[in-house]
């Protein structure tokens, strides 16, 4: 599961990715990123945290979001060449929107205007698709003549969907706002459309801004409609000189600014919802560990995360959702209370659910 970085020249998209990755690609602006960028950002979790303290374990393992610093372009296309390609394979959009006021970094509409440029790229993502939807329109259109009689109809019904589609784009409506029907469902299932992807946004903060967080970000949220959205503020300059520093120099200067949970971790907590992503915990002395699954997964797929032995020859997974478990104390506590279960292959693995799996094979 990956999330694609894009925005306009020099928004500090190579500067967000490497806050959010730890990472060290090369910044410079307009057109600065000309292959991608791929890293990793662990996604904070208090309650991994929590159980390694209490489990003593010697490994702290984070569940993990993979971004996609895509390609700039100097002349602000977002979707063409190398970026496209690279689109086609993430899960997620993040528009990195420029919030920060500096000289010496030009803007390539001459001035800063997040607003402007938030309506903008939601804007181009639609248009994208109405461009796409035109050319698959038109292309079926050419093959009705050849086709057989039985075969044109179909093509007319989905002639009829793609349009109906269309005209939705036109009038603002992303694909991923609306419930598909089947028969639409069935008509764009080999087309590749970037408004049906979720779509967050990174306001990129200048350092005066970072006392305003809630409220930017409260203005970010009502600019986004729809399903499968949502924005922080990051504060990228802060956060890629803090990016350099020990963990204790970070911990004083974030206590310093006193501005509370860092947009940072905000933004990989939401990358990692609106992939649909939900984490189950394992426990020991040797590691507390936070496993990635889809959301709605079952308790042999789960296994599977951790070894396709475990769902090979699953058994039955022993469970303590984390609230519970923090209540009882200890595993015996919540034995004696009845909150650590026994369940079998139908059970649906609940997002902070303590999981050991029993299994032979
Ligand atoms: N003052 C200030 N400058 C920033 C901030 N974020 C990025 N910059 C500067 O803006 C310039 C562009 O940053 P990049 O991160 O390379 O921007 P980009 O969007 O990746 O640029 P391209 O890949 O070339 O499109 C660099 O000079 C950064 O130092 C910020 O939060 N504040
Ligand atoms: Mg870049």
């Amino acid at each position: 599961m990956k999330i694609g970085i894009l925005g306009l020249p020099a928004s500090g998209k190579t500067t967000i990715f490497n806050s959010l990755t730890r990472g060290k690609a090369d910044i410079g602006g307009f057109g600065a990123t000309r292959s991608a960028n791929v890293g990793v950002a662990h996604v904070p979790d208090e309650r991994v945290d929590v159980l390694t303290k209490m489990f003593k374990s010697k490994k702290t393992i984070y569940a993990e979001v993979t971004y996609v610093d895509l390609p700039g372009s100097a002349s602000g296309e977002l979707f063409e060449g190398e970026a496209m390609a690279q689109l086609q394979q993430v899960d997620a959009i993040l528009h990195v929107a420029r919030a920060f006021e500096d000289g010496s970094v030009p803007h390539l509409e001459g001035s800063v205007d997040y607003k402007r440029d938030i309506e903008k790229v939601a804007f181009d993502i639609m248009f994208a698709d109405i461009a796409l939807l035109e050319r698959r329109i038109e292309r079926i259109t050419g093959s009705l003549k050849t086709m057989k009689v039985a075969e044109r109809d179909d093509a007319e019904k989905n002639i009829e969907t793609l349009k109906r589609l269309q005209s939705d784009l036109e009038n603002g409506i992303a694909i991923r706002d609306r419930d598909l029907e089947a028969s639409e469902i069935k008509a764009i299932s080999d087309t590749f459309l970037l408004s049906s992807l979720p779509l967050l946004i990174a306001l990129n903060i200048g350092e005066d801004d970072v006392a305003n967080t809630a409220a930017l970000e409260e203005e970010i949220g009502e600019l986004l409609s729809g399903r499968s959205t949502g924005g922080a503020a990051i504060c990228g300059a802060l956060e890629a000189e803090l990016v350099g520093m020990s963990e204790e120099e970070e911990a004083e200067m974030r206590a310093g600014l006193d501005a509370g949970e860092p947009g940072l971790s905000r933004m990989i907590k939401l990358s990692y919802q609106v992939l649909g992503l939900n984490s189950f915990l394992t426990v020991g002395e040797d590691e507390t560990r936070a496993w990635t699954i889809n959301i709605g997964a079952l308790a042999p797929k789960a296994a599977g995360v951790i070894h396709s032995d475990i769902e090979r020859g699953f058994i039955r997974a022993e469970t303590v959702g984390y609230d519970d478990f923090i209540e009882c104390g200890t595993m015996a506590e919540a034995r004696n209370r009845g909150l650590f279960r026994q369940e079998g292959r139908e059970y649906v693995v609940q997002d902070g659910d303590i999981v050991n799996f029993l299994f032979s094979v």
